[in-house]
């Protein structure tokens, strides 16, 4: 039977209404939902449909399953490998969630909020602060990434050392399945072992399994008092001893350990060259570092100086400064987020988001230099990343003079030089941002036979007609 585009897109506006099914053909710009925040997939859409509730998610999805059309759901469309963006033959339908963004309750006694997938990080950040609570997923893209695509790429950033990533903060979820049916898992418990814990397999699924409509997610009291330090360093040993001499000394108050390498910082000065300098010379390495709690906030500041002061003793530190005020942590927070920035402006980069037990980065970081030094000498590393949590991103910036696209067609070479390394140090090719359309061929790869079987036994179990973001995550 043909496909019929035009009933099947007056069907759509049927269910969901005129003005949420957006397409070409009716002059809507669909560039920001089949592009990748990158520049490096362009896709083409069918539509981009955005229902407003779940019970359009349910209606859409079951006119998918009916005739055979595939969704992409995209949330905030913030991922960075590829997969939140259609195909280039116009066949795929872009779910967009952003209408889905209402806080359904907000629980203080339980430490929990209700939340729709559509709502955007930051948002949700509000709503927890405004009840004196933390939702504490914190990452660059926290004004427009949407909780869903947040649990659908099971999110880190800056505060998995304190809070765990998105895994460990979702309680409950409500899914709609690839035939439509609504799975109803919102539950606000901490304990609940009545066997498999089914919301764990859409996390970190990035939508190839069913479209996440809502989540319960864990609080926490929010902190009173925080303070950041900046440290610079010759070796990375120094900042793995670094580490955990300032988790011994802080404890639970440690909430964030991040790295970024003297070149990642001459990159950010150089695209932003507003950006201060924080120490009087210059380093190889430097480590942001982040305390909290909820006393006040000189208790904490000395309880950072103390710590850094035993430190210095301990032989683990050798320059420091700590944050006199809340817009100098700022600044210090700039130089660290705006490095993805700054190596977008200066063009073609290959990108690694690698983790490895924290022990071995040292090693690891020996190996791949020596190796880059004998394959591509010219090659420029750019290595920044949660340190605290084993997450380095090792993205290799182009040789000087080498176009974008000319480096780009390095990438397999670049990746499996780099990701061998990973792979013979039990490591792992995808610390947080997932696979999508980038790691995708790499997955097969690095993956045991069993581990992708199982994988796509799930899969076809539960999409058995394979129109959940099909060409993303698992062949
Ligand atoms: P999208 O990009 O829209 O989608 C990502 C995936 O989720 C896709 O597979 C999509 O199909 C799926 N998806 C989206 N919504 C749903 C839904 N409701 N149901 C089912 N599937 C869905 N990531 C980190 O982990 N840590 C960081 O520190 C970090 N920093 C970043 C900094 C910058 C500047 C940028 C641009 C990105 C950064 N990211 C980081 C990557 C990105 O922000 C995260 O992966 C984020 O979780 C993606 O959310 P999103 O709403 O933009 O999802
Ligand atoms: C970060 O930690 C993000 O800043 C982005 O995960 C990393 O751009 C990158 O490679
Ligand atoms: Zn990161």
């Amino acid at each position: 039977m043909t496909f019929d585009s035009n009933a099947w897109l007056a069907e759509a506006r049927a269910l969901i209404g005129e003005a949420h099914v957006l397409t070409e053909d009716r002059g809507d710009d669909l560039t920001a939902y089949v592009r990748d925040w990158r520049g490096k997939y362009h896709g083409r859409a069918l539509a981009v449909l955005r229902p407003g509730s779940t019970e359009e998610v349910q209606a859409i999805v079951r006119l998918a399953a009916r005739t055979g059309v595939a969704l992409v759901p995209q949330g905030g469309n913030t991922g960075l490998c590829g997969a939140s963006v259609p195909d280039p033959e116009g066949r795929q339908a872009v779910l967009q969630l952003g209408r889905l963004n209402r806080v359904r309750e907000i629980d203080p006694e339980n430490n929990t909020a209700t939340v729709e997938a559509g709502c955007i990080l930051q948002s949700l950040q509000e709503h927890a602060m405004a009840v004196g609570r933390l939702f504490p997923l914190s990452l660059g893209a926290e004004g427009s990434c949407q909780l869903g695509g947040n649990i659908a790429t099971n999110a880190g950033g800056i505060q998995v050392l304190r809070y765990g990533n998105m895994r460990e903060l979702v309680l409950g979820l409500e899914v709609v399945l690839p035939d439509g049916e609504l799975l109803d898992l919102l539950r606000g418990l901490r304990k609940d072992n009545t066997g498999y814990d089914l919301k764990q397999l859409f996390i970190g699924s990035e939508g190839t399994l069913g479209i996440i409509t809502a989540a319960t997610v864990k609080l926490f009291p929010a902190p009173s008092a925080e303070v950041v330090a900046f440290a610079g360093m010759e070796s990375l040993t120094q900042a793995v001893h670094l580490l955990g001499a300032m988790r011994r000394h802080l404890g639970e108050r440690f909430t964030a350990f991040e790295l970024i390498s003297g070149p990642a910082t001459a990159l950010v000065r150089q695209y932003f060259p507003d950006t201060p300098r924080f120490l009087e010379r210059d380093w190889s390495w430097y480590v942001l570092m982040k305390a909290a709690d909820g006393g006040s906030h000189e208790a904490l500041q000395d309880a950072m100086q103390a710590a850094l002061m035993a430190c210095l003793e301990e032989g683990h530190l050798v320059d420091v400064v700590l944050a006199s005020n809340l817009a100098q942590s700022q600044t210090f927070w700039m130089q660290r987020e705006n490095i993805t920035h700054a190596q977008q402006m200066d063009g073609g980069n290959i990108k690694h988001d690698v983790a490895l037990p924290i022990s071995r980065i040292p090693e690891f970081v020996d190996r791949v230099l020596l190796l880059l030094q004998q394959v591509f000498p010219d090659s420029r590393p750019i290595a920044y990343g949660h340190l605290g949590d084993g997450n380095l991103h090792f993205n290799i910036s182009a040789p000087p003079g080498v176009s974008a696209t000319a480096w780009q067609g390095q990438t397999d070479a670049v990746n499996q030089l780099i990701h061998n390394v990973v792979a013979a140090m039990r490591g792992s090719i995808s610390a947080e941002h997932g696979i999508g359309q980038l790691k995708r061929h790499e997955l097969a790869l690095y993956k045991t036979p069993t581990e992708l079987d199982v994988m796509r036994r799930v899969k076809q179990a539960l999409d058995p007609q394979g129109l959940m973001n099909p060409g993303k995550v698992i062949a």
